[in-house]
């Protein structure tokens, strides 16, 4: 394959023109019809999970400024995501048995063709996960409209470009990154108003060949002052019937959310991530002017109560979100909001930030952490140290309305089990309410997928991480969560209960000179789940503030109903925090344990080992704290050195 990355090479432009006269006959384009593809195939999409209100339903954002872009130039652009049309069709029928997924997408898909008869369809993929299902959706109007040009473009698109052009055949074109320039240019260039080297981001095969215009076209800071054609995306009713962030738990349930978005990029580079590879290098901002007339159309318009920030760096500039949050304030929005995406600590030390975030309605946060061991940090070039995490914990202490939380990974490349427990030392000392942990998934695209490709830490299958028996894990799929492949036997990671396995013997049968062996990947799902379990689920017993208690229940509330009823940790929790806020546990909830129990061999081997007892949750009776191998599962505070070493006093 030939990659053509200089522009300035005629015979590009000669053969992107005989590219281009091939897809689109010399037709001008006029009608241009934007499709966001369900999040997961068949294979995934868990009906129950979405009937329960429980799926990811993110307004397609990125579409939407694209085609308000286009009106404003005259074209006549319209939406179709057909997630939330799924999600929609889902909430009027009432069983699995009844509900045929791609007959449902691919109706939809024929009727907005039919109705529209767009010259040309625009198809977005934001994430690697959602890779099957684009690939369909292309390929099934390709396969009813051979004519119908097809262009691609997102996040995923422009991560693995060629691989996708060489897969997803019926895409004729891919433009990469953030579009609003390129796409505009692409169009100008097809109705003959320019020629093709104003183009830029454009890649397409040609005769076999891969090329690639990669000279970049990103919109400026004045350029993002763009609001997202809400009228064609029905942004009323996405959380009716799906989930928008990580905090809706906290605000009240009638509350219709959608997202909104300041600025682009991030100040970072951490080296698992796809943002500076996609959005280059800093932050661009769009004027808290236009901000804040987004917001008030959302509230005023479309009756909006929430909103999430799409923003990887929110408070890069402090005076600027501190002078944002102060004018929604001002305009007495009225609105709730969380940054479900995550800010970056150093941020957070400055109070006059917090606190107009707060004062703004702030309900929640997530912090980028990833990990509590200083050499793990430096080497994914984390923007903050151990004290600049520990400060911000403690700015946030003063806070206690906004919800904090965590974002951990575990799994970076050459990382020991004294270095996990290093981030579980942090977390238990930061003391946020909730630490949410993942298993590290390399993306194609990013410094950290090329260092595992290099030192052969990755699996056979794409994107996987290696473990002994060359066993691979598939992607962590947001909702549909790893915790519950294993579960239902769909994956088999876990080795918990097996005689070496490690959670049986994690605190009795490791030695210390262990503790700076690598686990092989095979044990990381165990290891998440006791990390879970000791910085979630034990923490519940040691919070005493009312505040946060009621904040928890809330939480549990609606994971235990909505996220995952048959979750047995989850119901046991709730079930606790019942106790102790209302004096009782219900009987459904009694019940509901049960039947998790006696159907679940997954929950029954790890209620055992963490001394949970069903009798004892029948008579409402709890554990101060909770023990594995006899040791209470949390040192904080009384027993550091058990901490730290936790196998070395307990033979
Ligand atoms: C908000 C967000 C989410 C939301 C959902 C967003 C959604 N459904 O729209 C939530 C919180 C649910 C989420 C979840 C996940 N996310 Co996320 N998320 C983001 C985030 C922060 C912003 C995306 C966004 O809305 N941007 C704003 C709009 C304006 O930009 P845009 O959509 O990219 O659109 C522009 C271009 O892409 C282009 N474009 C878009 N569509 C089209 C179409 C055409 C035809 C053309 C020409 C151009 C074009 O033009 C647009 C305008 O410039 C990105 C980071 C980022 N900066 O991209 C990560 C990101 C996309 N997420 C990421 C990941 C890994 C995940 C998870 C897998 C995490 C996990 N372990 O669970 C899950 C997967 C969810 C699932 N499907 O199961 C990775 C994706 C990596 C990858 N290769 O897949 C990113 C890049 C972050 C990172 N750390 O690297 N995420
Ligand atoms: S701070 Fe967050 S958004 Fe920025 S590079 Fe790191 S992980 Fe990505």
């Amino acid at each position: 394959m030939n990659e053509i990355i200089n522009p300035n090479l005629k015979n590009v432009f000669k053969i992107t023109e005989e590219h281009l006269e091939k897809v689109f006959k010399k037709k001008p384009i006029k009608k241009i019809l934007f499709i966001n593809p369900p999040d997961v195939d068949e294979s995934i999409f868990d009906f129950d999970v979405a009937k329960r209100g429980r799926s990811n339903n993110y307004p397609a954002y990125g579409i939407g400024v694209l085609a308000s872009k286009l009106l404003d130039k005259g074209y006549i652009p319209k939406i179709c995501n057909l997630n939330h049309q799924i999600l929609k069709l889902v909430q009027s029928i009432k069983k699995a048995s009844d509900f045929d997924f791609i007959e449902s997408w691919q109706k939809e898909v024929d009727q907005r063709i039919y109705e529209f008869m767009p010259d040309i369809i625009g198809v977005t993929c934001t994430f690697s996960v959602t890779h099957p299902s684009f690939k369909k959706v292309c390929d099934y109007i390709k396969s009813k409209n051979p004519d119908l040009p097809i262009v691609v473009g997102g996040v995923h698109v422009t991560h693995d470009l060629e691989e996708i052009l060489k897969s997803v055949k019926s895409a004729d074109f891919a433009i990469t990154n953030e579009a609003e320039n390129a796409l505009d240019q692409f169009l100008d260039v097809v109705n003959g108003k320019d020629s093709c080297n104003s183009l830029s981001q454009l890649a397409f095969i040609f005769k076999k060949n891969f090329y690639n215009i990669n000279n970049l076209s990103l919109p400026t800071d004045a350029e993002l002052d763009l609001i997202p054609l809400y009228e064609e995306m029905d942004i009323q009713s996405h959380s009716e019937v799906g989930t928008i962030g990580s905090f809706f738990s906290l605000i009240k349930p009638e509350s219709k959310i959608a997202t909104i978005q300041s600025n682009r990029g991030c100040r970072a580079a951490c080296t698992f991530c796809n943002v500076r590879t996609f959005h280059g290098k800093g932050v661009r901002q769009r004027s808290v002017d236009s901000v804040i007339e987004e917001l008030k159309m959302l509230k005023q318009s479309y009756g909006i109560d929430h909103v999430v920030w799409l923003d990887d760096d929110l408070l890069k500039n402090e005076r600027r979100a501190a002078h944002l949050f102060n004018e929604m304030i001002k305009n007495n929005l009225n609105m709730t909001w969380d940054a479900t995406n995550g800010v970056i600590a150093k941020s957070l030390h400055n109070l006059e930030v917090v606190d107009a975030a707060e004062k703004s309605g702030c309900v929640g946060v997530n912090i980028g952490i990833e990990s509590g061991n200083p050499k793990i940090l430096r080497d994914i070039r984390k923007p903050g140290t151990v004290d600049t995490f520990l400060k911000a914990a403690d700015v946030l202490s003063k806070f206690p309305k906004i919800n904090t939380r965590s974002l951990l990974i575990i799994g970076f490349p050459n990382e020991t089990f004294r270095m996990m427990f290093d981030t579980i030392k942090l977390s238990e000392e930061m003391n946020l309410d909730w630490n949410n942990i993942s298993v590290l998934q390399p993306w194609k695209n990013t410094p950290i997928y090329d260092q595992m490709t290099e030192e052969g830490l990755l699996g056979d299958q794409e994107g996987t991480l290696k473990t002994e028996k060359n066993e691979v894990s598939p992607y962590q799929l947001g909702i549909y969560s790893r915790q519950r492949a294993i579960e239902k036997g769909l994956i088999e990671q876990s080795v918990f209960g097996e005689k070496q396995g490690l959670l049986s013997g994690f605190l009795n049968r490791i030695e210390i000179s262990d503790l700076d062996d690598v686990p092989d990947n095979k044990f990381l799902d165990d290891i998440w789940f006791y990390m879970n379990i000791r910085l979630n689920f034990s923490r519940l017993m040691r919070e005493t503030r009312i505040s946060k208690v009621n904040q928890q229940f809330k939480f549990l509330e609606y994971v235990s109903t909505k996220t995952a009823p048959d979750n047995a940790l989850i119901v046991y929790f709730y079930g606790y925090l019942e106790k102790k806020l209302h004096g009782s546990v219900s009987p459904e909830l009694k019940k509901r344990l049960q039947t998790i129990l006696i159907s679940s061999e997954y929950w029954r081997v790890r209620f055992e080992h963490f001394k949970l007892n069903y009798s004892q949750f029948l008579n409402e009776e709890f554990p101060e704290r909770i023990l594995t191998g006899g040791i209470p599962l949390d040192f904080r505070g009384q027993e550091k050195h058990l901490f730290e070493f936790p196998t070395n006093k307990i033979a």
